[in-house]
């Protein structure tokens, strides 16, 4: 995967700095802009200029811009063709930390690693030279005995509900597959514990084999080759997405008729530029404990239809929602919202149950 760009994440304050500025000013300022937007629009072809086209086929995709107005336009939507879109966030209720919340991210507990930088034990290149921080933690991520969680079992509820078109979840927890996800409506967008392989001959392993090494606090080798590492399928920075990635992703976000984006920072690319891949009226859900994802100031200046816009003055607004909150919570009230609560409930209870007796009766 690209390594995360520094984007500037202050771009919605930008309107709030406006106001500060006396109108005057503002005004010959505004058509200096539109000046230089233009002539990028003319000479540079850097704006896409099917643009005013598209803002008006926006318009008057939501009734209402809140959860209420998302859905309402579900329920009026027959057949609506929603895509999921997850990180971290969701498992974090399960007790597999995120990377990066304030405290009790990942990245804020790697110091113990000695690592040049935090991202550095999910980079390839660090892995081939020192693979036993990468270990040490697999420890700890390790997918044992952790339970998916409410926001898991409600994308299992839309697709059982006909609605699902395709979840992409960038987590390797492979808490999706416990929650009994299909593999077709299903892409890791950044792989998964639950295979692994040699990276020397391409040998492949299981998870309980790569687990028992693991545990036993032994560097999985190769039993083929005997020299290389085996390294988990998940995909580190500097390796590439898996193929049904980029295949899925040309064909599903075309036809989406909602996106709904759950507990991730969208900061990986290219994973977090998928939201910009949906068709200009599709509107677009955020269920997480902050904005993220949003329209950068070079964007907006120039025109760009690329991120999130929250803010309704800007010239792309009109579609996209944040519910800002805890996920689990996020998607009961959904359920509830659409008349399907107590049956996401149920089926929660119902496979938390089962998931226990298989595992000897723990909670
Ligand atoms: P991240 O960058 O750590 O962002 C997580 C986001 O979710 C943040 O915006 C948090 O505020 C938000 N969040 C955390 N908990 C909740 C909650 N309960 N309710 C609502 N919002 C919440 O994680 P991303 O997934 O965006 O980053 C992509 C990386 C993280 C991928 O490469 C993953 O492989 C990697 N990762 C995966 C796991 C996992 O598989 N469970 C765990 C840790 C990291």
């Amino acid at each position: 995967m690209d390594k995360e760009t520094e984007e500037d994440r202050k771009g919605d304050n930008s309107d709030e700095e406006k106001q500060n500025i006396s109108p005057e000013s503002s005004d010959i300022e505004d058509s200096g802009m539109e000046r230089l937007r233009k002539f990028l629009t003319q000479k540079l072809r850097l704006i896409d200029s099917s643009d005013d086209q598209s803002d008006e086929s926006q318009q008057g995709t939501l009734r209402e811009l809140t959860l209420d107005g998302v859905i309402d336009y579900i329920k009026e939507h027959g057949n609506c063709k929603i895509i999921t879109m997850a990180g971290a966030g969701i498992s974090t209720s399960a007790g597999i930390p995120d990377f990066r919340s304030p405290s009790s991210g990942l990245y804020h507990k790697l110091d113990k690693y000695n690592l040049p930088h935090p991202q550095a034990i999910f980079e390839l290149e660090f892995f081939m030279k020192n693979p036993e921080p990468f270990f040490t933690l697999a420890r700890e991520l390790l997918p044992e005995g952790f339970k998916p969680t409410i926001s898991h079992y409600f994308i299992r509820l839309l697709w059982e509900k006909g609605l699902l078109l395709r979840h992409y979840t960038q987590n390797i927890d492979t808490l999706e597959r416990v929650a009994g996800l299909p593999a077709d409506k299903l892409v890791e967008a950044h792989g998964t514990f639950h295979t692994g392989r040699c990276l020397k001959c391409r040998a492949p392993y299981t998870l309980p084999w790569m687990k028992e090494k693991i545990i036993e606090g032994v560097i999985p080798k190769c039993e083929e080759c005997e020299e290389g590492v085996v390294k988990p399928d998940i995909v580190f920075f500097g390796e590439m997405l898996p193929e049904r990635f980029h295949l899925l992703a040309g064909r599903d976000f075309a036809q989406a008729d909602l996106l709904i984006i759950m507990g991730s920072s969208l900061v990986v690319q290219p994973f977090a530029s998928l939201v910009d891949r949906v068709r200009n009226n599709c509107p677009r859900l955020l269920i997480n404990n902050e904005k993220v994802g949003m329209q950068d100031r070079l964007s907006r200046f120039l025109g760009l239809r690329q991120g999130l816009v929250f803010d309704s003055r800007s010239a792309h607004s009109g579609r996209d929602v944040a519910w800002l909150g805890d996920c689990d919570t996020g998607c009961q009230l959904l359920a509830d919202k659409l008349g399907w609560g107590d049956e996401l409930r149920a089926l929660v209870q119902r496979e938390h149950e089962s998931l226990s007796a298989e595992s000897g009766g723990e909670k």
